[in-house]
């Protein structure tokens, strides 16, 4: 017996995952950047191809804003443009990794001017945030050094709290900051937020509106994600995913494409929470998607990575977990097991199919948008200008 069907579809119609404006845009390796043809040119039209995204899956109602990628001189203007679109302006990403002052660090720089300057672009995050109406500030540091002694490594991690403190006096009511970590890279010695320790022993220093957030692709390889999830969630300082796959580093790829299994289990321990009902609050888990689709068509690729998303919730939601609890109490390892792995090789389309169609929508998103014209049209009119790219 799995959980009951109508809860499991109150759930899904109820999440929302966010799409990343820089998935919309051209992207590349050190490489190569492969240039799309349609591609965006402007953060409306990236607004456009979102809008897309949400209206063949019906999950999808807000977008990341990356600044200064996404900087325009009226982010007011820019909210109602999302509006009138169906959508709204999600969390802010801020950028402190691409500019030469950075070379030594941001907030964490030697240099007081530059920490300065850095800092007062995370404060100009945040009143971004009050003109967008977002919830969430995400903050993501380069910063970290490449050699043994090059800098010291718990001076900087007080250079790091004091940024964190003064922009976390910043917010507003409504408004929350996310630390997110990464193992490795750009830094290769040391990164000043390496792992969700770090990130977690900031946050608890700055108050309860600072959470952890997880982007799968930033841990070493075999790390047990979920395991961080469950005791972040116990904690009350998840504040959210940053969803893609890797294979090796932080490759960026489709969620669910490398380890679907991985995401069900990250999902699983989100479902036990309660975690996709009230994600707009306060104490909601933000389902973000942070990607780069390098050689695939960007919003089908979109799209497709919504669809894992979706289909992963649903297997973690048919988890029968009174039947699991129970096995568990009875210490019955393998009973246990096979109730989780029932709701995972459950095969999920038809429900979320029929999903769908009681929504008014089309049961396949993918064949929605191929029909929808929506490509022939954007690669015909999208001529001319510069167009958006990872970092532009
Ligand atoms: C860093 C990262 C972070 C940035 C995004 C563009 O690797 O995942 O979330 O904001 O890439
Ligand atoms: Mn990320
Ligand atoms: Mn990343």
């Amino acid at each position: 017996m799995t959980a009951a069907v109508s809860a499991v579809k109150a759930a899904l119609r109820s999440q929302a995952i966010e799409t990343p404006s820089w998935a919309y845009g051209n992207s590349g390796t050190r490489f190569k950047v492969f240039a799309q043809p349609g591609v965006p040119r402007t953060v409306r039209e990236k607004l456009d191809d979102a809008a897309q995204v949400h209206r063949h899956t019906g999950v999808a109602p807000s977008v990341a804003l990356h600044i200064p990628w996404d900087r325009v001189d009226d982010y007011t203007a820019l909210a109602a443009y999302a509006r009138e679109r169906g959508l709204r302006l999600g969390t802010v990403n801020s950028n402190v990794f691409q500019d030469d002052d950075y070379k030594l660090g941001s907030v964490t720089h030697p240099d007081p001017a530059v920490r300065r300057k850095a800092t007062d672009h995370l404060l100009e995050c945040v009143a971004i945030m009050d003109a967008t109406g977002s919830r969430d500030l995400k903050l993501w540091f380069s910063d970290g050094t490449n050699y043994p002694g090059q800098d010291d490594t718990a001076t900087r991690q007080g250079r790091l709290a004091e940024a964190l403190a003064e922009v976390y006096e910043r917010l507003g009511e409504g408004q929350r900051m996310l630390l997110e970590y990464k193992l490795f890279e750009p830094s290769f010695y040391t990164m000043d937020v390496p792992d969700w320790g770090t990130a977690y022993a900031h946050c608890l220093g700055l108050g309860p509106r600072a959470r952890v957030v997880v982007d799968t692709g930033h841990h070493a390889p075999g790390t047990n994600i979920e395991f961080i999830v469950a005791l972040l969630l116990r904690e009350g300082r998840l504040g959210g995913f940053d969803f893609n796959s890797r294979f090796y580093a932080d490759d960026d790829l489709m969620v669910g494409a490398a380890d679907p299994f991985q995401l069900f289990r990250i999902l699983h321990e989100v479902a036990k929470n309660g975690g996709f009902e009230d994600g707009d609050g306060m104490e909601g888990v933000a389902f973000m998607l942070d990607q780069c689709h390098n050689i695939e068509a960007k919003i089908p690729g979109v799209i497709r990575s919504v669809m894992n998303v979706q289909e992963a919730t649903a297997k973690a939601l048919l988890v029968d977990l009174d039947a699991l609890r129970a096995a568990q109490r009875a210490g019955d390892v393998l009973g246990a097991n096979a109730v989780l792995m029932d709701a995972y090789n459950t095969d999920v389309r038809p429900l979320l199919a029929g999903l769908r169609e009681e929504q008014g929508l089309h049961p396949d998103p993918m064949a929605a948008y191929r029909e929808s014209g929506w490509q022939e049209r954007i690669v015909a009119e999208r001529v001319g200008g510069e167009q958006a790219g990872w970092g532009a």
